[in-house]
């Protein structure tokens, strides 16, 4: 039996390249993912992990079914963390241009004096379960101008730490080994594939196999991942 067929989990997001992204880096642990085209309720806070917490629970209880969401925020540090976990409503309202002026305004020129970071979490979240939470992050510079036609959202004026170019000018695979979002969807595939893979053992029976998933899906609150 192929186990990477056994493994799959669903992703509830409106955003279709954060579903490839998650896709991608999923499928390089073996885990398949079906999209959900909803999401969890969004609650107004200053923690995205709050965020994705939230929005897990009430997705998991909508769609009856154990799901993943995740929740991204980009904070300037020259802008005190702005736009923050309010990426969505100032890129949708504002967009990258602005930002760029609202640096240029200060006079931000130096790579370091652009410093910002991008922040990402994974909840995961069973019906009726408490949600379990992995972060992801990635530091670099808000570019001078916006370079590059790939990624979506803010990639054009984000450079990463080490890099030369921004993230929109990167691959999705090469943005997908470096950026906030891999590194929490991978931390929670790696968790999720010990957790199932526990469970879909080919050589159990089936009643093992329905009390090895009834426990395995059991969640406590202290698994935070950092
Ligand atoms: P969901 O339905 O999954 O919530 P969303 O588009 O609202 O999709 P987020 O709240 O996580 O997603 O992201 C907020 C915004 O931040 C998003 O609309 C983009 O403009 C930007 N963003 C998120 N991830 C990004 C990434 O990897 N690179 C560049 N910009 C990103």
């Amino acid at each position: 039996m192929n186990e990477k067929i056994e493994r799959s989990i669903s992703f509830a997001t409106s955003n279709s390249h954060k579903f490839r992204e998650v896709e991608l880096v999923l499928r390089r642990l073996g885990v398949g993912v079906r999209r959900l085209r909803g999401k969890g309720l969004e609650i107004q806070s200053d923690d995205i992990v709050e965020v994705a917490r939230f929005a897990s629970a009430d997705a998991s209880k909508k769609y009856g079914r154990p799901l993943i969401v995740e929740d991204t925020g980009l904070f300037i540090d020259a802008l005190g963390g702005f736009p923050g976990p309010y990426a969505s409503f100032v890129f949708r309202s504002i967009g990258s241009e602005a930002i760029l002026r609202l640096l240029g305004g200060k006079g931000k020129e130096e790579e370091e004096e652009r410093r910002a970071t991008f922040r990402s979490a994974v909840a995961y979240c069973e019906p009726a379960g408490v949600p379990m939470v992995f972060r992801g992050s990635i530091v670099g510079a808000i570019a001078k101008r916006a370079a590059g036609r790939g990624g979506f959202g803010f990639d054009p004026i984000f450079i990463p730490a080490g890099h030369r170019h921004t993230m929109a000018e990167l691959s999705i695979d090469e943005k997908c080994r470096i950026s906030h979002r891999a590194e929490a969807v991978t931390k929670f595939g790696e968790w999720y594939v010990r957790l199932v893979g526990n469970v879909y053992q080919p050589n159990l029976n089936d009643s093992r196999r329905a009390d090895g998933r009834r426990h395995g899906f059991i969640r406590t609150d202290t698994g935070s991942r950092t």
